[in-house]
């Protein structure tokens, strides 16, 4: 029997015609993983075990992500302020690429996902920049989903790197003032080769944004979760696709 139509039910959808198709899927899509550490405390763990269940997260929703056939997953795994943690935190964190991509590393080839790379790649440990710079070379052929790992990224600290090589070109009179457009620095950004993204989810209950991707989200859907990221599933991750296919984008215009 079909359901009776109730209006305030759903944004007046019908029960039936509330269905749970993700139709409409984000091209790129951005993720604060936030909540290791309390994730941990909650089980009575130490910080960094949070740290390697939320890095073991990563590859499960990068094959759900996979899955779904997003083009773009942008991950903030380190920001530029992080490096005010502890510094045995600090090191722990410095060390899970590595960790990270000697486990996955041949699964994500097998599976056609390409590993890069935004933020402040030169003050990584060089043992961090080894691992992720193989990474980034033996998957450059591939053509699935690209892993973009935010390290070492700060959304004010990029913008100023565009200001400084936009002024650097004016002296050198190798552009003119009148030429500084959105374009010109949409192209000197770290995602310069990438759309800005369609949706960010952030976990863990914090409603900021912390510094990331600050130009590059001007027009992205933002969805929270109160789940702490290794508690992050492909069930939230559904959630968020959907509430993501049910909002009107607008891009400051009118509907
Ligand atoms: C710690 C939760 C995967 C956030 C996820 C320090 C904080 C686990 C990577 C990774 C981190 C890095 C490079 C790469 C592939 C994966 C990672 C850091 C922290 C940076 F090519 N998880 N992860 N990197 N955490």
């Amino acid at each position: 029997m079909a359901f009776k139509k109730w209006p305030f039910m759903n944004k007046n959808k019908t029960i039936e015609e509330k269905d749970d198709k993700i139709k409409i899927i984000p091209d790129h899509v951005a993720i604060i993983m936030d909540g290791n550490g309390r994730w941990a405390r909650q089980r009575g763990l130490p910080r960094i075990a949070g740290h390697k269940q939320g890095m073991d997260n990563v590859k499960r929703i990068v094959e759900v992500a996979n899955s779904y056939q997003i083009k773009v997953l942008t991950m903030y795994a380190f920001s530029t302020e992080n490096w005010k943690r502890p510094e045995k935190e600090v090191n722990y964190l410095m060390k899970l690429p590595n960790d990270f991509l000697n486990v996955y590393l041949p699964d994500l080839i097998e599976e056609n996902v390409r590993v890069q790379m935004i933020g402040h790649f030169e003050q990584l440990p060089s043992h961090t920049k080894k691992a992720v710079r193989r990474a980034i070379d033996q998957t450059k052929h591939n053509t699935g989903l690209i892993l973009n790992i935010a390290m070492n990224y700060g959304g004010r600290s990029e913008m100023v790197e565009v200001v400084k090589s936009i002024a650097e070109d004016i002296r050198q009179n190798q552009i003119d003032v009148d030429q500084i457009d959105e374009s010109l620095i949409n192209d000197r950004l770290f995602t310069s080769h990438l759309p800005d993204p369609d949706l960010l989810i952030r976990t863990s209950g914090e409603i900021r944004l912390s510094n990331f991707l600050l130009w590059q989200l001007a027009y992205t859907e933002f969805w929270f979760t109160e789940a702490y990221w290794p508690s992050f599933s492909e069930r939230e991750f559904r959630e968020a696709l959907l509430a993501y296919q049910q909002r009107k984008r607008r891009y400051g215009a009118l509907s």
